[in-house]
C-alpha cells in the first residue's frame, strides 16, 4: 500500500474542490495512515543526569517549587520537540524539590510515577498517606489522587516523573484541580498501605474498584532483594537478563492502568539478544554502567542517565558491571487494546 497515486489535473482540481468541504481522498494518504510496520517520529535518545542536574540546580535559583507548582525539566524527544513527550504516548521529566520546599497539593486525570534518582527522605503524600522516598523507589500517584511533595531534608531531591499526559491528551480527558492548600492533611500512618497490601497479604474481604495498585511506594530495597535472590538461579532471559514487572498485588495486573513499570538486572559482561516491541520505553540505570544499541545508534549509560527506545526499534543492552535498569512504557494500554507485539529476533 505504499505506492503514490498519480496526479492528474482533473484529480488535483477535484481535491481542491472537496478540500473546501472538509473532505479528503483516502487514496492519497492511506500509505501513511496504515503502515506495514510502526513508523514513529519518536527517536532514540539519551540524557545524561549530570547535565540535567546542573540545569535543575540553576532552575532551583530561578523559581520555587511553589511558584512553578512542579519544578520539572521535561525530557523532550528530539523527534517530537515542542510536544512535551518522551515517547509518542508518554511524558517524562526530572523534578527537583529543594530543602524546605513544598510542591502544592493537586489532583488530575493523569496517572504519575516517580522513580527516585537522588536524595533520601523527602516525601510525597498521596490520598492522606505520606511516604519517604529513597533512590530506586518506584512511587505511584494514581489518577485523581491528591498529591503534594515536600522536602524536610538538607539535600536537594531529584526524581524521574513518568505520566500518561499524551494518552489523556489523545482522549481529550484532562481535568486538574488544586486543593487550595500547600499540603493535604495526613490521615494515615506512614507505611500503612505497604503493610496492608505489600507483603503478599491483603485485607480479608478486600475489593477494589480502583485500577491502580493499592501499594503506592515499591521501595528499592525490596525490588533489589528480589533481583539479588532471583539472580542466583542463573536463569537469564536472552533478551532481558532478569526482568521483573511491578504488579498490583490485588489483581496481578500492572501496578498502574496506563503505564507498565519494570526492573531488570543484567549480570556483569552480559549482552542481550536483540529485541523489539511496539511499546516505546523510557529507561534509567539505577546501578552499573553499560551501553545500549538502539537501531543503529549506541548510547553509553551509567547511574541515573535516562534513555528512550522507540517503538519497533531493535535494542540490545550490554552491562560492563552488574547493572540494574528501571523502565516504563504504555504496554498495559497496548495489551488491553490487543495492539502489543514483540519480536525476540531468533532468541
Ligand atoms: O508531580 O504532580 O512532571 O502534575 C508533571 C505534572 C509532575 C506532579 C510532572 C505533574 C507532576
Amino acid at each position: 500500500m505504499e505506492h503514490a497515486v498519480e496526479k492528474t489535473p482533473e484529480r488535483e482540481a477535484f481535491y481542491r474542490r472537496i478540500d473546501g468541504e472538509n473532505l479528503s481522498a483516502l487514496w492519497n494518504v492511506l500509505g501513511d495512515l496504515i503502515t506495514r510496520e510502526p513508523r514513529s517520529g519518536c527517536r532514540p535518545h539519551l540524557w545524561r543526569f549530570d547535565a540535567i542536574r546542573g540545569y535543575m540546580m540553576e532552575a532551583g535559583k530561578l523559581i520555587t517549587a511553589k511558584e512553578a507548582e512542579r519544578r520539572v525539566l521535561i525530557l523532550e524527544n528530539p523527534g517530537l520537540r515542542g510536544q512535551s513527550k518522551a515517547t509518542t504516548s508518554l511524558y517524562a521529566g526530572v523534578q527537583l524539590v529543594m530543602p524546605g520546599e513544598v510542591a502544592p497539593a493537586h489532583r488530575h486525570s493523569q496517572s504519575a510515577l516517580r522513580f527516585i534518582l537522588e536524595g533520601r527522605g523527602a516525601h510525597t503524600t498521596v490520598d492522606g498517606e505520606r511516604t519517604l522516598m529513597a533512590p530506586g523507589d518506584f512511587v505511584i500517584t494514581p489518577a485523581m489522587a491528591w498529591h503534594d511533595h515536600g522536602n524536610h531534608t538538607q539535600e536537594p531531591m531529584f526524581w524521574l516523573d513518568g505520566l500518561d499526559i499524551p494518552v489523556v491528551q489523545f482522549f481529550d480527558a484532562s481535568f486538574i484541580e488544586g486543593l487550595g492548600a500547600d499540603e493535604q492533611p495526613v490521615t494515615r500512618p506512614a507505611g500503612d498501605s505497604f503493610a496492608r497490601y505489600g507483603h503478599n497479604l491483603l485485607p480479608v474481604d478486600f475489593k477494589r474498584d480502583a485500577k491502580s495498585s493499592p501499594v503506592f511506594n515499591y521501595p528499592y530495597d525490596h525490588s533489589r532483594e528480589a533481583l539479588e535472590t532471583a539472580k542466583k538461579a542463573g536463569d537469564w532471559d536472552a533478551c532481558h537478563g532478569l526482568k521483573l514487572r511491578f504488579v498490583n498485588p490485588a489483581t496481578g495486573d500492572f501496578a498502574m492502568p496506563t503505564i507498565g513499570t519494570f526492573m531488570q538486572l543484567l549480570p556483569k559482561g552480559f549482552k542481550t539478544a536483540r529485541y523489539r516491541s511496539t511499546d516505546a520505553t523510557v529507561f534509567t540505570a539505577v546501578e552499573g554502567r553499560g551501553r545500549s544499541r538502539i537501531g543503529d545508534q549506541v548510547f553509553e549509560w551509567g547511574p541515573r542517565d535516562l534513555f528512550v527506545v522507540p517503538s519497533w526499534h531493535w535494542v540490545t543492552h550490554e552491562a560492563d558491571d552488574e547493572a540494574v535498569l528501571f523502565s516504563f512504557s504504555d504496554r498495559p494500554v497496548q495489551q488491553k487494546l490487543d495492539l502489543f507485539r514483540e519480536d525476540r529476533g531468533n532468541a
